[in-house]
């Protein structure tokens, strides 16, 4: 059945005036879903005003509890329509069913449950002061919204992303204009129906699809009516956006690219080394900025890591997102496809033994058209190499030895990236030691994604400006006001 996207403006669908679309096709078999309606600056315009219109009205009238039980209701609403986001979510990227039915979709009605609990509860400082007059001041912080929140967010995993700015944009009383990416329409459109459903005010969660340059993405973040503008993307793509938002100097908080290392010890339990490395590299076809695309090895287990690890790459299943034995889909696009395999390319060129993959995979049927890639591993790569410095975004990675401990810090944090490292130690002190000197936003010990949404979610270096998650989110969706009170 053909999928058309609309525009969610004020509480309606719309495909919007411009009378540009695109075809939205999908990645595992090149097939037409439907086209997608390119917003200008008109949509934009009258997203904004109507995001403007809830803030000064119902949304920003309601109290804590109504707000709160309404985007609970969301949650419950996306639990309820559980089948038609995962089927939109699997349609757009391709991704197995398996793994979107336990992370994207259960996520995207956890991020509207997590941060009610955090707008119930939160609190503001108070300092009493005194005064050389003897009578005394009150200081008090007064937490409002930020206002009219900018969301910018990505492909490759577009109802989790988009909803973990959403989510706590809205908790915290913002109303938001949301620019999915082009790639992946769908589940934002959706989102918009469940917003209808459970009576969210119109105005309060707006969609406006289009391009980033010249087009929805770059007019929104230079409106002057968006108060702050959150953005999940690539480091580039945060530079550009950087450039726009200075214009009226709008805060940002992003979520940017990585390149990120697992250090694998001699003393791991290497069953869960080999588990959680298969993950890391290869869930989501590699499409995770958390993911891992830099291995370290300790050099006694060098060997049996790599055989193992190209053991599980070539069990690795490709195939349809319905099928449940399918362990990996497609990447996101021709295009994406073309710039994986060019990198495939200058891994060879660079010097790289392939240890599996490489190329093409050999597809049956419509699956031909899909946008397919090996699963692959490369060693003996120069620590310079394009391969091993810049962000693929594929299913792959490099495994290099090392001798010490030392060794394995200094090469895991030789990246202007700083996103997420991967530590597989048995040895506590070791844990903890390596751990606190990743230069980076998150480290895992023994594990991988593995969440809890309280905790402060970014990156540091090149990956990110800003902290999400739990209490820390308050960060950027709030203004504090401090109140001084002479008394
Ligand atoms: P992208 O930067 O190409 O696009 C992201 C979004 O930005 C899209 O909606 C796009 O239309 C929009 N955009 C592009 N140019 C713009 C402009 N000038 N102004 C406004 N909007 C613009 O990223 P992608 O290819 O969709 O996603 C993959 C990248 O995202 C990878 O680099 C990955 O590491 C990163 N990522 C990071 C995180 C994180 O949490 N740190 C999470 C997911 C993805
Ligand atoms: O789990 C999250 O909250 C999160 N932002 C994950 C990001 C994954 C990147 O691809």
């Amino acid at each position: 059945m053909r999928r058309d996207a609309a525009h969610f403006i004020d509480g309606a669908f719309t495909r919007g005036a411009t009378g540009k679309s695109w075809r939205n096709l999908c990645p595992t078999d090149g097939s037409f879903i439907g086209t997608v309606p390119e917003g200008g600056r008109a949509e934009i315009d009258a997203a904004v005003k109507a995001a403007r219109a809830a803030l000064d009205g119902p949304w920003g009238r309601m109290t804590v509890a109504q707000r709160t039980d309404m985007l609970s209701a969301v949650a419950d609403e996306i639990n309820r329509r559980f089948d038609d986001f995962l089927e939109a979510e699997c349609l757009d990227t391709g991704k197995p069913m398996s793994l979107a039915s336990h992370i994207d979709i259960p996520r995207g009605a956890a991020n509207f449950k997590m941060f009610t609990d955090v707008a119930k509860t939160v609190s503001t400082e108070c300092f009493p002061m005194a005064t050389p007059d003897g009578t005394g001041a009150l200081n008090y912080g007064l937490r409002r919204p930020r206002g009219v929140i900018a969301v910018i967010s990505p492909w490759n995993l577009p109802l989790l992303l988009m909803t973990w700015k959403v989510g706590p944009a809205l908790a915290l009383g913002n109303t938001v204009v949301v620019k999915p990416s082009e790639e992946t329409p769908l589940t934002a459109t959706l989102l918009g129906e469940v917003m209808n459903a459970v009576g969210v005010p119109k105005g309060v969660y707006n969609v406006v699809h289009g391009l980033g340059p010249d087009s929805a993405g770059e007019f929104l973040t230079q409106h002057p009516g968006v108060n702050g503008i959150t953005f999940t993307g690539e480091t580039r793509t945060g530079e550009a956006i950087m450039k726009q938002a200075a214009h009226g100097i709008r805060p940002v908080s992003f979520e940017l690219g990585g390149k990120n290392p697992a250090l694998v010890f001699a003393d791991c339990d290497m069953d869960k080394a080999i588990e959680g490395t298969m993950r890391s590299v290869f869930a989501n076809c590699g499409q995770v900025c958390l993911g891992t695309e830099r291995v370290y090895v300790e050099r006694p287990i060098f060997d049996e890591f790599v055989a193992r690890l190209k053991q599980g790459a070539e069990g690795l299943r490709l195939g349809r997102p319905e099928d449940p034995t399918t362990g990996i889909g497609p990447l996101i696009s021709k295009e994406h496809q073309g710039k994986v395999l060019s990198y495939y390319a200058k891994a060879v060129e660079e010097g790289a033994t392939v240890i599996t993959g490489g190329g093409v995979p050999a597809m049956e049927g419509d699956l031909a058209e899909g946008s397919w890639v090996q699963p692959t591993i490369w060693t003996g790569l120069p620590d310079d190499a394009s391969c091993v410095v810049e962000e693929i975004f594929g299913p792959c990675c490099h495994i290099r030895p090392f001798d010490t401990e030392e060794e394995a810090v200094r090469l895991a944090n030789a990246t202007p990236y700083g996103l997420a490292a991967a530590v597989w130690t048995e040895n506590l002190s070791r844990a903890h030691r390596v751990a606190a000197k990743m230069d980076v936003g998150i480290c895992w010990v023994n594990s991988w994604f593995l969440r809890d949404l309280r905790t402060a979610f970014g990156g540091a270096k090149a990956s990110g400006i800003g902290r999400e998650g739990g209490v820390h989110s308050l960060e950027f969706y709030t203004e504090i006001t401090n109140v001084c009170v002479k008394l």
